[in-house]
């Protein structure tokens, strides 16, 4: 399968947390980097306090795992990177999120589980996560997703390319 990838930091050494991420996804079994967009320093959002601004990017990867299994592996690098969860939105070291899969086919995946809900709920409302996406599909359609609309929508975040 194919996933889209988003990764994000907002304490610490976040271009190093977010390229030894890359660096780790690329490392597991059964797992490559297929393409990386740029890195872009954005205001938090959805956060209740004030925070640091995060630097964002996101990747496209192609794996034989399943997209829990890939989640589970995520959640393994993030921890290897010294992610602590103090609260739900609190800043963080490393954060990384399945945004979408698709199969083998190209067709995109559905998921709903405790776990894992895709394509990614709250996707739609994040410059930060759409302006990196844009990047590697410039016609704002991704697995037959378009996401046209919902782009023109938040271009009121702030986002800057590093
Ligand atoms: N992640 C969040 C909440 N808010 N804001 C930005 N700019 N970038 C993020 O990666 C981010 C966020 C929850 O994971
Ligand atoms: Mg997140
Ligand atoms: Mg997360």
């Amino acid at each position: 399968m194919k996933a889209i990838v988003s990764l994000g930091a907002n304490l610490g050494e976040r271009e190093a947390a977010l390229n030894t991420a890359l660096r780790l996804l690329d490392a597991l079994p059964a797992t490559r980097l297929l393409r990386v967009s740029s890195m872009y320093e954005t205001e938090a959002v959805g956060v209740p306090d004030s925070q640091p601004d995060y630097l964002n990017c996101v990747a496209e990867v192609e794996s034989r795992f399943s997209p829990e299994m890939l989640l589970g592996m995520c959640l393994g690098i993030e921890t290897s990177l010294g992610r602590t969860r103090p609260g739900e939105k609190s800043p963080r070291l490393i954060d990384i999120d399945l945004l979408l899969c698709a199969d083998e086919s190209g067709e995109m995946i559905r998921h709903d589980s405790w776990e894992l809900i895709l394509p990614h709920p709250r996707m739609h409302e994040r410059l930060f996560v759409l302006a990196p996406l844009k990047e590697l599909f410039p016609d704002e359609s991704v697995f037959g997703m378009d996401f046209s609309v919902a782009f023109s929508e938040c271009s009121g975040q702030r986002i800057k390319p590093l």
